[in-house]
């Protein structure tokens, strides 16, 4: 680089010149770094691939967050989110399985990258420790968007972790924290795929996989040395080949897919998503699938289990609010859906057999034709007790208010007496125990 913008190092004292050419003992010297695999080629190849992979998990993140209707009062888990939602559209209700596929795609993509971002991160560990740790201007800017790369991604990445592991060690909300953090991150990535794509176009060009692939960690040789300062000047003996460190990354990155992915499959494959929470369903029965919070949790069991429960349905502000108790419900023609519960949090349940009263037939009893949305609420009055969804969704002639799953009546913990049930809608949108339907024009 020529158009560096240098500090006055001529006015440096000679003492200041003599310290950033004396590196202190340790870290900051290039030849404490003395693996023969660190150099631009390896680097890039870690790099492409998560160019690839954060693309993807990025994307499936925004569509996660257009997914809740954040635009609809009271949805939006991310306040002050506003202009970051300036892509956001009405989120459809086909295809059905959209969003078991994206968010399932979001949780196992991230967790299989792991152990592809650790291994990019240790290639390019010598230039943390850079010195002196400021030269110019322009490479303190530099640093600092590094800063705000790479601890972007590792708070990124642990928040989403500690979300699915249901390891809440975060102070506030998980949505703030993952959101702003994703943000942050992804706007570093960007400038540095920006900085960065012409030298790992051209360091990937400098080797070739196939020689990689055929070389034994005896014939292992350093890369030539490069101006980014990541192959060392001291390198040791090889320990271990190219392949076979590509083969360890690798491996861990399909090791962890294997123990995780079957929670988005359901049927057998959940039992070897063994690092999931969700590896096992609780039995059997019509019921026996996937619970997230159960009654008793949430302490609805008696609430929901009052024969005296009714449905209240209300609707445009001169009509008089109507009321059904479950018999009636179950008296109205009865419509049958096969629909997955597809959780943020990556688990997925495959469909199951939902039946109950269309949320459209409900609409026509409180009075309103095309509602602009419906407010939903629940016997739990805080939480996910409450929200919002589109006319669209409202209208879809899949969208229940199921009674019924799989030819048996709901079980209090999938949310007897009356649950949601829409295509297409994150599980955290199908409430449970619901009391009553405001429906908005
Ligand atoms: N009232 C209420 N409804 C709720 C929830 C809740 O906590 N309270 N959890 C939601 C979430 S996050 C999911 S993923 C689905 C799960 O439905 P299931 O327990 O029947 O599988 O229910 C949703 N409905
Ligand atoms: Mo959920």
């Amino acid at each position: 680089m020529t158009n560096r913008v240098e500090l006055p190092t001529g006015r440096l004292s000679r003492l200041g010149r003599a310290v950033a050419d004396n590196p202190p003992p340790g870290p900051t010297r290039p030849d404490f770094w003395r693996s023969p695999l660190r150099g631009p080629w390896l680097t890039s190849v870690f790099g492409s691939v998560l160019l690839v992979g954060i693309t993807l998990v990025f994307v499936t993140g925004l569509l996660s967050y257009a997914a809740y209707n954040p635009d609809l009062s009271g949805n939006n888990k991310t306040s002050g989110a506003g202009p970051l939602g300036f892509y956001l559209f009405d989120w459809p209700t086909s295809p059905s399985w959209f969003y078991r596929v994206s968010q399932g795609v979001h949780v196992t993509v991230g967790i299989v990258l792991v152990p592809v971002l650790l291994a990019k991160l240790w290639s390019v560990i010598p230039k943390l420790f850079t010195w002196p740790p400021v030269r110019s201007i322009a490479q303190a800017l530099e640093r600092v968007s590094l800063l705000l790369l790479v601890g972007g991604a590792v708070f990124t990445f642990v928040t989403g972790i500690a979300n699915v592991q249901y390891w809440y060690v975060f102070p506030g909300s998980f949505y703030p924290l993952h959101f702003y953090a994703a943000w942050t991150f992804i706007a570093a990535f960007v400038v540095h795929v920006g900085l960065k794509l012409p030298t790992m176009i051209r360091a990937l060009r400098s080797g070739s996989m196939r020689e990689v692939f055929h070389t034994d960690t005896a014939h292992t040789r350093p890369e030539p040395p490069d101006e980014h300062g990541l192959v060392s000047p001291a390198p040791t003996a090889a320990t271990i080949s190219r392949r076979g460190a590509l083969a360890l990354v690798g491996g861990g990155s399909a090791l962890l897919f294997v123990v995780t992915a079957g929670q988005s499959f359901g049927g057998v494959l959940r039992r070897t998503a063994l690092l999931s929470p969700r590896f096992a369903d609780p039995d059997d029965g019509p019921n026996g699938f996937q619970v997230n919070k159960t009654a008793a949790e949430l302490g609805l069991s008696d609430a929901a289990q009052d024969p005296g429960w009714q449905l209240e349905l209300r609707g445009g502000p001169d009509a008089e609010p109507v009321t059904l108790n479950r018999d009636r419900l179950l008296a109205m023609p009865q419509h049958t859906a096969n629909l997955p519960i597809a959780c943020v949090e990556g688990w997925s349940t495959s469909p199951q057999q939902w039946t109950g009263v269309r949320l459209a037939d409900l609409t026509r009893m409180a009075g309103v034709d095309a509602p602009v949305s419906v407010y939903v609420e629940s016997l739990q009055e805080s939480g996910f007790g409450t929200v919002r969804l589109r006319g669209n969704q409202v209208l879809d002639p899949d969208s229940l208010l199921a009674l019924r799953v799989n030819g048996a009546d709901l079980s209090l913990d999938h949310g007897f007496p009356a649950r949601l049930i829409v295509p297409n809608n994150p599980g955290v949108h199908n409430t449970k125990w619901v009391r009553r339907l405001t429906f908005e024009v």
